[in-house]
């Protein structure tokens, strides 16, 4: 298992709509085993494959968020909302490719999403609570979509500012020398 480095926005690879996976094979589960490292040491309770700068519609997810409490890997591929609750449910939502941000976004409260497991096997499973508000903001990085896009566009651009200088700051660093 590999650590791998976390894009941070502004990014086009974190606009992009990434590609369904068709191949269910030791390469597909490497980058799943890959992913779930490096959500858990980031650490965070969702990741999608862009994130990573691989454009593939895969995801994976831990709400468990006690300690001590069994955790509850999951890892999505090809994940789709087929029914969502008009219930809406508002969570104040971060994001490891906008880090130290946080914004209040509104969703459905309940979502039922449809994938394929690793071992190329459909599922059909319903979510709510924390749960539903990390699977629709997982698939919406499949789609090129951060939580920022649901923010007022002033209050968007702030954070892409500060994200700007960020990056600016780390790529300064780095040229120094420091991790
Ligand atoms: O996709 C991501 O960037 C991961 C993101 C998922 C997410 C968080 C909140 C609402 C919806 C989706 C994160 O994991 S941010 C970090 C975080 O929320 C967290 C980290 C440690 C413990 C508990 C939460
Ligand atoms: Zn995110």
């Amino acid at each position: 298992m590999t650590l791998r480095p976390i894009l941070i926005h502004p990014d086009p690879r974190l606009k992009a709509k990434a590609d369904p996976v068709a191949e269910f094979d030791r390469d597909l589960a490497a980058l799943a085993d890959d992913m779930l490292e490096t959500m858990y040491d980031a650490p965070g309770i969702g990741l999608a494959a862009p994130q990573l700068g691989i454009l593939k519609r895969v995801l994976v997810m831990d709400c468990v968020k006690e300690e001590n409490a069994t955790p509850e890997p999951m890892v999505l591929i090809n994940p789709t909302v087929i029914e969502a609750s008009e219930d809406l449910s508002v969570y104040e939502e971060g994001c490891l490719s906008i880090p130290e941000q946080y914004a209040e976004v509104e969703r459905p409260a309940v979502v039922k999403v449809e994938w394929t497991d690793l071992a190329g096997k459909q599922v059909q499973q319903e979510f709510d609570g924390l749960w539903a508000t990390c699977v629709q903001h997982e698939i919406d990085h499949l789609n090129g979509k951060l939580f920022i896009d649901y923010l007022k566009p002033l209050k968007r651009q702030m954070i892409t500012r500060k994200m700007q200088k960020l990056k600016r700051e780390l790529a300064r660093g780095a040229k120094n020398g420091r991790s």
